[in-house]
């Protein structure tokens, strides 16, 4: 399975592959136009297979559906339309272009309170802001250029999300998705919370089923465009038990 394209500022890719024995693979993926920003998912349906399929793909129609909606609304949808499924794990990201990231719902945590504050603060909050993440992140930030964008996202299930930045010395992890325990169609937590952080133009999101290992998104190549990142990926990180996939989306900047 390969894909790719591009909506807004994102060039997005998925490299994906189904266990061996299979012809069709229960790991499935979305990526919509939802108005000024792209929802995003990974979706593993359970065990693998036709019926894997058909639940991923469920998935997928109701997404694609109305993609504009709260990511909390968005899972219990799916949640409700997977009833008589085997189910899934899902990831989704909301990625919304521009910088105005109470347009993008509430932030919550520590990482989405650090956001808000180099909101308000404009260009000149930058530095301290990439320092509190990460101490080397100060002057690498610097250099970025364009308008950022609010990453929203939310996890159900093992299907793993990581924000990935370019620093000097290589890339760094910047931040992974809580991820909530349940299975969508079968078990819901009570309570579903999105996060929000900022995603500036060289940032790269990487979302990843459980047939890839956890070092998923310790090193891609960033110099490459999002095909070869998730190619790139899915070649080294597929632990070969499992349908494996991988969804890429780079932030671009200023789209074209
Ligand atoms: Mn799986």
């Amino acid at each position: 399975m390969r894909d790719e394209g591009r909506l807004g500022p994102i060039e997005w890719a998925v490299a994906g592959q189904p266990v061996a024995g299979e012809d069709v693979s229960g790991d499935h993926w979305v990526v919509v136009d939802a108005g000024g920003a792209a929802l995003v998912g990974v979706i593993d349906g359970l065990g693998h297979g036709e019926r894997a399929a058909e639940a991923a793909h469920r998935a997928v129609a109701v997404l694609s559906e109305r993609p504009g909606q709260p990511l909390d609304a968005l899972m219990q949808r799916c949640h409700d339309a997977l009833t008589q499924s085997r189910g899934a794990a899902m990831s989704l990201a909301l990625i919304t272009y521009g910088t105005d990231l109470r347009a993008a719902g509430a932030p919550v945590g520590a990482d989405a309170r650090s956001v808000a504050a180099e909101a308000r603060g404009g260009n000149g909050s930058l530095g301290s802001e990439a320092r509190s993440v990460n101490g080397s992140l100060g002057s690498e930030a610097r250099s970025l250029d364009g308008p950022r964008s609010a990453l929203t996202w939310l996890g159900v299930g093992n299907v793993r999300a990581s924000l990935v930045r370019a620093v000097p010395g290589g890339p760094v992890s910047r931040a992974a998705a809580l991820l909530h325990g349940g299975v969508v169609g079968y078990r819901l937590p009570s309570q579903l919370r999105a996060q929000t952080l900022t995603m500036r133009p060289g940032d790269l999101l990487v979302m990843a089923s459980d047939g890839l290992t956890d070092a998923f998104a310790d090193d891609p190549p960033l110099a490459q465009s999002a095909g070869k990142i998730a190619e790139d990926i899915l070649a080294r990180y597929n632990k070969g038990t499992d349908d494996a996939l991988v969804l890429a989306a780079r932030h671009r900047g200023t789209p074209p």
